[in-house]
């Protein structure tokens, strides 16, 4: 079965692939919409974000499709950078020091990761939110993964995601519990 993955990151297919398979989802492949894919993202939520995407693909291909909105929301900083997460600044290194300069004179420096995964079938959109709580770090540490990675550090590891081997973010990710959720409300 071919689903449109409604991204024009990479990185979030890799990981979907990789948190497909670790899951048992076999027999599922997961292609990329046509070049040059974009819409405008101008729901509220998270929630709204994806099911916007999965519909714009879904519009173009007449296909199944599935699309993530995630992003980080920082608790000093009233959820920021959140649904801007992408926008936050031009690039991932200026998106991460605007984030570290702007926390600078907080002690809270706890934070979550958020995924809304939809997916569009001949039955609907079912959406599913998974979260990864932790906290900001101090400086950028490691060079796995992307966005944000080098300065979260999920509760109860010690280290940043980008310290993590793609396996180890792939168990605890938003990403991966978003798939969860949304694999458990498929078999109901
Ligand atoms: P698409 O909309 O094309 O899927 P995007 O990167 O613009 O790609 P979003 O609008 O969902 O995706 O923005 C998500 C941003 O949140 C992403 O660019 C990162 O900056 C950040 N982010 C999301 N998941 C992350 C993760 O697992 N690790 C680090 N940063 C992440």
């Amino acid at each position: 079965m071919k689903i449109v993955f409604a991204t024009s990151n990479k990185h979030k297919l890799k990981e979907l692939q990789a948190i497909a398979a670790a899951q048992g989802i076999e027999d599922v492949e997961f292609i990329l919409p046509p070049e040059g894919f974009s819409v405008e993202e101008n729901g509220a939520t998270f929630e709204e974000n994806s099911l916007i995407k999965a519909k714009e693909v879904n519009r173009l291909t007449g296909m199944m499709s599935l699309a993530d909105d995630s992003g980080l929301c920082v608790n000093a900083l009233n959820g920021a950078p959140g649904l801007y997460s992408a926008r936050y600044a031009d690039t991932p290194q200026e998106r991460i020091d605007k984030l570290l300069k702007e926390l600078e004179p907080y002690t809270d420096r706890s934070a979550k990761f958020v995924c809304a995964m939809t997916l569009l079938d001949e039955n609907g959109a079912h959406t599913a939110v998974g979260e990864c709580h932790g906290q900001i770090a101090r400086e950028p540490s490691g060079i796995n993964g992307f966005g944000y990675d080098p300065v979260f550090i999920a509760d109860n590891t010690g280290i940043t995601m980008a310290q993590m081997s793609e396996e180890e973010k792939n168990k605890i990710s938003h990403r991966a519990n978003a798939v969860k959720g949304l694999a458990e409300m498929l078999k109901r």
